[in-house]
């Protein structure tokens, strides 16, 4: 029986994209959903636009969608429980939609070059919100894919690295920002406005939110390429871990593989295209070859 499950778990699509501009490393896109689906191995080639899936029990599956330059984007925008193939165009800040079951396809103008896409569902009602994160003063602007609503919100400064993820565990994402400079994590709730700030990694690290607990709320959590360590600051007690998996070079992807409801240590390597999985809970590992060097892992469920 699969859990429901009210976080929306949409950061590292952000966080990578923040990286992107940051290391130049590929682009990880996080989902929005209120099932817990356990995630696919997907990639997106920036080559010919396609994507390409693989479902834990190895069927496959491929869709063109998008262009070279596009950021993949994922998250449930259709509102069908699953993510749909997403883009984000910077040259004229169009959010292209292709919902995979159907096929029906949509065009959201939201965002201007510069910008960084940062997908959640920030309005709580199960669907993946088009958002952008603008560096240049820090806003965040939300358009409610529903009803088409719009919001901003400032929170952070240029340098930053936007990681939206829900860490207070109420279904809404909430306003997160990592500071390379730092190491700390700046939490707007997007209900309250209440504010957080935590120190959790160092310069260099790559911020991957995601719920390593199992309690629905994410957890402040970098990946250090030097060492190949998760560190995980638990963000409801404070505890903390340090796990090692993946090598310098490796791409870490934020999702649960393993359909425990726990977001997973997840690496995908490009030189191989093999996905590195260690269960959050039980340690377990696993690997599947799926992509090609060139690609950039997506989160998809
Ligand atoms: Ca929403
Ligand atoms: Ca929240
Ligand atoms: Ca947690
Ligand atoms: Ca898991």
């Amino acid at each position: 029986m699969r859990r429901l499950r009210s976080i929306s778990v949409a950061g590292a699509l952000a966080l990578v994209a923040g990286a992107v501009a940051l290391t130049g490393a590929p682009a990880a896109a996080e989902e929005v959903g209120t099932t817990a689906v356990q995630n696919d191995f997907v990639v997106w080639r920036p080559s010919n636009g396609t994507w390409y899936r693989r479902t834990q029990s190895g069927v496959t599956a491929s869709s063109q969608w998008g262009l070279a330059g596009d950021v993949p984007v994922s998250g449930d925008y259709t509102g069908d429980g699953r993510s749909d193939y997403t883009v984000w165009r910077p040259s004229n800040g169009v959010w292209y939609v292709k919902n995979r079951i159907t096929g029906v396809t949509s065009a959201t103008q939201w965002g201007l070059g510069g910008d960084v896409p940062a997908a959640g569902d920030y309005t709580n009602d199960g669907r993946g919100d088009y958002t952008v994160w603008r560096p240049s003063n820090g806003v965040w602007y939300v358009k409610n894919s529903v009803t088409g609503a719009t919001s901003s919100t400032q929170w952070g400064t240029g340098g930053d690295v936007p990681a939206a993820e829900d860490v207070n565990g109420d279904g809404a994402t909430d306003y997160v920002v990592w500071r390379p400079s730092n190491g700390t994590w700046y939490v707007k709730d997007a209900v309250t406005g209440a504010t957080t700030a935590t120190q959790w990694g160092l310069v260099g690290d790559i911020p991957v939110p995601g719920d390593h607990t199992g309690d629905g709320r994410a957890d402040f959590t970098v990946w250090r390429p030097s060492n190949g360590v998760w560190y995980v600051y638990d963000s409801a007690t404070g505890n903390t871990t340090a796990t090692q998996w993946g090598l310098a070079g490796d791409v870490p992807v934020s999702g649960d593989f393993t359909d425990d409801a726990r977001d997973d240590y997840t690496v995908w390597r490009p030189s191989n295209g093999v996905w590195y999985v260690k269960d959050s809970a039980s340690g377990t590992t696993s690997s599947t070859q799926w992509g090609l060097q060139g690609d950039v892992p997506v989160a998809f469920r």
